[in-house]
């Protein structure tokens, strides 16, 4: 092994590479192009630097033919993601961010599959003020996009380990230490002091160029994985040994993202390898970065998340390396159980006699629903200021740190608005929907606003089959991107065209196996057909409590599709 050269891919940089190093440190000319009133966008070079900021450009996609019918520009606006490690804002904040997003967004706060909230349709000249505000909220939104690790996941309910807290923490302290050095974005947002010279600030962890790709790292708890663990570019998973948490099982090279048409590159679960006390794992995961930085593919995006260099490298070389650069070995890895990752909805108690309560969010999207208006809940909650709030990677919310004697409070304003999760299926509150279309550039097909009518249709089907009681995990995405997961869900729905889905079968429920491609570009009509005799087939011969993902990996033929 020692002979092996460890090198990054051979090829010209990409054009983003040459625009992380020319943009001083993250500035870029985000400051001018801001100020610039003629369009709503910025250019094309500070659309790749605010990824850092965590701040997207888009257009409402709905609109684009009749901007274009009256010759005017897209209608651009931002969409802005928070830097919230672990998920948590106090209930002042809710507040807060509340006001914010109807006053200066459209007023829908998308709670996201990592854990975080994102607000779409900030207008150019509304950026500054929102930055401002969010500053005085006490949050920030630095590198929760970019090609640098972004927020860090950790598991949500606190029920399932005695030691959830302490876990807890290291998502916040991960994420500090791993965040960019620049002062980029006080001096384009909040007028903080402005860089002299054309030198940024040293960044011994990202120096000039950054990450060759965004990096993600979550957090689990077993016997509870709702962080998808194994989706991450690095996965930890908290070990406790003898009544004691002791550190972390690490794993690497877990992702998502695909293109349709490119079989080279693959979804990925990440490779546990090996154990790391958990007083060492700071430098553990900054070394790991480092690898990735030092030799992740810079000339072709499609291959440059971590996935692809470990496998090019090789897992023992990629360990090597690290353990060569953090000065210790990994020790093996500690035995582990994932039973599920799904949310526990209602009321529990935790260990430190605290209560709180999950809630169901349909794909996340908090806004008022007839007969569900889960916003006016939230915020009539928070107004009490009995509980903080918590985001789970299932694109829930939590009510959290009750006290026993305040829970009927908010017990009554849930009941008042009907707030109750038992009104919905399983697999309706298992589900998860990435935004797809209006907003996102990338969409070939809608998610978060069809999923919800299609899983009605399905329902439909469950019930004659006698499977409604059964909990079934169902992902869609508007595109191969896999933002909601999909590989990683028993059925997935992966967008191809509008109103056209790959169906992919056969994941599990704890998130360690991926499903596999069963049928291509589906319409609506034919996703029904097809899930109503695999259903069938099921319900009649799957073995006691075989889960629907387990029973198609055990006997579906997927034929040369797969
Ligand atoms: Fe994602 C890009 C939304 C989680 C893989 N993702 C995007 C963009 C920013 C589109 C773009 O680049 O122009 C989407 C913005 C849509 C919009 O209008 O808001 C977007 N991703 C989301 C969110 C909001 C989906 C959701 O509905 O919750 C999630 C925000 C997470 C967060 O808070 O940080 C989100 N994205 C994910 C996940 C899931 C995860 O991380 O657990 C994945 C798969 C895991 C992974 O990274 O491999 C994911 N998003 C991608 C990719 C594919 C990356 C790749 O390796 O190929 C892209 C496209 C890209 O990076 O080029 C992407
Ligand atoms: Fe957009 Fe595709 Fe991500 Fe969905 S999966 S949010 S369509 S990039």
């Amino acid at each position: 092994m020692s002979d092996i050269k460890l090198t990054p891919p051979a090829g010209a940089p990409s054009p983003v590479e040459a625009i992380k190093l020319k943009s001083k440190g993250l500035r870029g000319t985000l400051a001018e192009g801001f100020e610039n009133a003629i369009t709503g966008a910025v250019s094309a070079d500070d659309q790749t630097v605010i990824k850092f900021h965590g701040s997207y450009q888009q257009d409402d996609r709905d609109r684009r033919a009749e901007r274009e019918l009256k010759k005017l520009e897209w209608a651009y606006s931002y969409m802005i993601r928070l830097r919230l490690p672990g998920g948590e804002v106090s209930a002042q904040q809710w507040l807060g961010l509340t006001k914010l997003c109807n006053e200066n967004a459209s007023g829908v706060i998308k709670i996201t599959t990592r854990q975080t909230i994102q607000i779409h349709g900030v207008v150019k000249a509304k950026m500054k003020p929102t930055m401002e505000w969010f500053r005085d909220l006490g949050v920030d939104t630095i590198a929760a996009c970019g090609d640098v690790n972004r927020n860090v996941m950790a598991g949500a309910d606190p029920t399932l380990s005695i030691f959830h807290e302490d876990v807890f923490r290291f998502a916040q302290g991960i994420s500090e230490h791993l965040l960019p050095k620049t002062n980029a974005f006080t001096e384009v947002w909040l007028d903080g002091e402005k860089l002299t010279g054309d030198e940024p600030e040293p960044d011994p962890l990202y120096l000039k160029h950054y990450l060759p790709r965004k990096f993600k790292i979550a957090i689990a708890t077993p016997p509870h994985n709702d962080t998808d663990v194994f989706t991450n570019d690095i996965g930890l998973i908290s070990i406790e040994e003898n009544g004691k948490f002791t550190g972390f099982n690490v794993s690497i090279g877990g992702g998502m993202g695909t293109t349709h048409g490119n079989p080279e590159t693959y979804a990925r679960l990440g490779t546990v390898i090996g154990f790391v006390p958990k007083e060492k794992i700071l430098d553990t995961v900054w070394q790991i970065v480092a690898v990735q930085r030092d030799f992740g593919n810079r000339s072709d995006r499609k291959f440059s998340r971590l996935k692809y260099t470990v496998d090019r490298l090789g897992v023992d070389v990629y360990r090597a390396e690290v353990e060569k650069r953090q000065g210790f070995t990994f020790q093996d890895a500690k035995p582990y159980n994932f039973i599920e990752r799904v949310d526990h909805y209602g009321w529990q108690e935790d260990h430190n006699g605290k209560h709180f309560c999950t809630l169901f969010v349909e794909s996340g999207r908090v806004m008022d629903l007839p007969g569900y208006p889960i916003k006016t809940a939230l915020k009539e909650c928070a107004e009490t200021d009995l509980c903080q709030f918590r985001f789970t990677g299932n694109q829930n919310i939590m009510l959290t740190h009750i006290e026993k004697e305040d829970r009927v409070a908010l017990e009554h304003i849930l009941a008042k608005h009907g707030i109750d999760h038992t009104r919905f299926s399983n697999i309706r509150k298992d589900a998860l929907a990435c935004v797809a279309l209006n907003t996102c550039g990338l969409a070939l097909a809608e998610a978060q606003r069809y999923l919800p009518d299609l899983i009605s249709k399905i329902e439909v089907l469950l019930a004659k089959h006698k499977l409604e009681n059964d909990p079934f995990s169902i992902r869609m995405t508007g595109c191969p991107n896999g933002c909601a997961r999909p590989w990683a869900a028993e059925i997935g729905f992966i967008g191809k065209a509008l109103g056209q889905y790959n169906l992919y079968l056969g994941g599990n429920s704890t998130g360690t196996r991926l499903n596999r491609l069963y049928k291509e570009s589906l319409d609506e009509k034919e996703i029904l057909q097809t899930l109503d005799g695999l259903f069938e087939v099921y319900a009649k011969n799957r073995s006691n409590g075989e889960r629907f993902g387990d029973f198609i990996h055990r006997t579906l033929d997927f034929g040369a599709a797969a």
